[in-house]
Formats: C-alpha cells, structure tokens, sequence
C-alpha cells in the first residue's frame, strides 16, 4: 500500500514521499519528520555497523597457521563514546515523538465534534444536526474532533492523508482530531482485520471549502424532502442498521432479504399467512414482535420513535423498488 500511495503523492500533491501520502492536516509533516528523524538514523548505524564488521572480518581474519592474540581488555574512550550518542539520540527520539503522541492525542477545545460508529463493514458519522452520512465531510482550516465506537468487534479509523489511526472498540469510546489543510477527497480504511469483507470497509473524507461544508450539511439533512423516496430509503437502510440484518441480493441473513418481498406471502410463526404491502412493512418496523417471519428469531430492534413516518414510508418505498 505505501507504494500506491507513494505513487499518489508522485502524481504532484502537496508533501508526502515515496513512502508517505499527501500532508493534507496540520499534524501531517510532524508525523512525516519524526518518522523520517528515526529512518535516518538507523538506517546510518545500520550502515555503519555492518560496514565496519564486514572490514574487520576481511581485514582481522586470522590466517592458517597463526596463533590468535588474548583479546584487549577494554577502552573507556571508545566504550563511553558508543554509549552516551546512542542515549542523546533516544532521549530525543523520546522527547520528539511524545510531543508528537500528545499533539495527536489532545484535541482543541473549540473543535467540531462528529459521531463515528464501525461497524461490520462500513462507517458511519454523526453529524451535531443528527444526520448521519457514510462519508466524512469536514470543513477545511477547522479542527475536527471524531469521537468513535464500534457495534461489533475492534475497528481502526485509518485516514492516511492526515497521518491518523485510530482503534474503534465496542463498549467504549475513542477520539481522534484532525484540521485538513486543502480540500479534496481522501480515502478512510480500516486498519484491524475485522472479518470477512473488512478490506471493503472504505469511506472517504472529503474536505469542503469554506462555506460548502455547510451548505453541504444541510442539504444532505434535508434529503428526504429533496430526493425521491425510492433513493431517500435506500440510503436509510445503510445508514439506519437494516442493512445488517437484511441484504437485498435475495439471500437471506439474521432476517429476510428485502428483495421482492413487496407483493409476496409471508408465512408467520404459528401458520398465519401474510400479505406484505405497505401496513405490514409499517408495522414490521414499529412492532417488529407482533408477527415474527416463520424461520427467524424474533431480534429485530423496534424502530418505533426512532424512525419519522416520513423516514418509514421512504424505507417502504425502497423495499417496494427492490424487485425480485
Ligand atoms: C438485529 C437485526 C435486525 C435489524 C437491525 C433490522 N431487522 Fe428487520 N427483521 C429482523 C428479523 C430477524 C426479522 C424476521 C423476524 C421478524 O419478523 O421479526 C425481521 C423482519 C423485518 C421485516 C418483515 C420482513 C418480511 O419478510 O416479512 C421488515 C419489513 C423489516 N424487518 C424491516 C427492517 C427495517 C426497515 C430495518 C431498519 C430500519 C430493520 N428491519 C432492521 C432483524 C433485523
Ligand atoms: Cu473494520
């Protein structure tokens, strides 16, 4: 991966290197220059040492027939000197990346706050307004503070481009801040092996410019009344956790598949046949225990108060656009 991303920051962004993405926050070029800091140095002791060995193999090789001299004891010059410059260095290495750790670690008091959730597999944020977006949009110049939890297993929120990564654990919550220094788009991954399709879980930050942010948010807030229904719900059913339990390729997960359910029988628990149209999907969703679908625990979380009707009839019109 570092070589792809070596070759984005080759295709003319701003900082970055062969090894490193694009410097796109204001914590990036630390982050890059003690990295480098520690690269430097070891790669010269590296050379150093093993340079010097291979000359004293070649050069002190004990030829045939030659007894070997008792060794020296000890030279305090040599010995204090390869021990005090090793300590100064890592003493500063110390001193540098503690700084770095901290700065990484503290967020501004005034930054914008935005919810994140992993789960498996795709992002979710939360924005102060209560929408919720798969994607991070953030405005540029602003710090930005994410405060992240998972809904299943360990998750890791990694956005190269502004040099943070950070674990997403259930049951508590951690914080990650950034302030991005140039619009665009960059890519999120996430960095803790976390099942089946966790190379999918992919997202992108996309950095607005002054004033678009937003415009922006309130635009997307306002989705339901902008966009058709069809589409409204289907980005509902990603973004309000149907899509965990219910896939819409026709295989069948913790629930039923969505797709061409609309228009079917159903068979209950108990023998009671139903006819989905638009009231039962209704009430599947605020009541999902009344009438459980015969072959499935009765797990469904009610969405009753959680879901607006507006939200639900958008749902149900996407259900309904699903054909099989
Ligand atoms: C934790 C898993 C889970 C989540 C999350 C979930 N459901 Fe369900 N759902 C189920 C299960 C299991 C059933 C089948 C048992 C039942 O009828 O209660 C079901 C049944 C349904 C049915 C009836 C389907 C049929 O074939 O008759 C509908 C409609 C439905 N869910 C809609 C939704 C919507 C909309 C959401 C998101 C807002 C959602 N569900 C979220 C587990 C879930
Ligand atoms: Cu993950």
């Amino acid at each position: 991966m570092s070589f792809e991303l070596g070759m984005m920051a080759a295709a003319g962004e701003t900082g970055g290197s062969f090894w490193m993405p694009p410097e796109i926050s204001t914590s990036a070029a630390g982050v890059d220059w003690i990295f480098y800091f520690i690269f430097w140095i070891s790669l010269f002791f590296f050379l150093l040492i093993v340079g010097l060995m291979t000359y004293f193999v070649v050069r002190y090789r004990r030829p045939k027939g030659v007894e070997a001299e008792g060794a020296p004891s000890h030279n305090m010059v040599l010995e204090v000197t390869w021990s005090v410059i090793p300590l100064i260095l890592v003493i500063v290495i110390f001193y540098l990346g503690f700084k770095g750790f901290m700065d990484l670690f503290t967020s501004p008091q005034n930054a914008y706050e935005v919810l994140v959730t992993g789960q498996k597999w795709k992002w979710l944020f939360q924005y102060p307004n209560g929408y919720v977006d798969e994607n991070l949009h953030v405005p540029v110049d602003v710090p930005v503070r994410l405060v992240m939890s998972s809904e299943d297993v360990i998750h890791s929120l990694y956005i190269p481009a502004f040099r943070v990564k950070r674990d997403v654990v259930p049951g508590r919550y951690t914080k990650a801040w950034f302030q991005a220094t140039q619009a665009g788009d960059y890519q999120i991954f996430c960095a803790e092996y976390c099942g089946k399709s966790h190379s999918d879980m992919l997202a992108k930050v996309v950095v607005e410019k002054p004033g678009d942010f937003e415009k922006w948010l309130e635009k997307a807030s306002n989705f339901l009344d902008t966009m058709p229904p069809a589409e409204a719900g289907a980005r509902l059913y990603k973004t309000r956790g149907c899509a965990q339990c219910h896939s819409i390729d026709g295989t069948s997960g913790i629930g039923p598949t969505f797709k061409g359910v609309f228009g079917e029988t159903v068979v209950m628990v108990g023998g009671a046949k139903v006819a989905v149209d638009e009231n039962y999907l209704r009430e599947s969703i605020n009541e999902p225990q009344v009438r459980v679908v015969a072959g499935y625990q009765p797990v469904m979380p009610t969405f009753k108060g959680r879901l607006k009707d507006k939200e639900i009839t958008a749902i149900i019109e996407y259900i309904k656009s699903l054909e099989r």
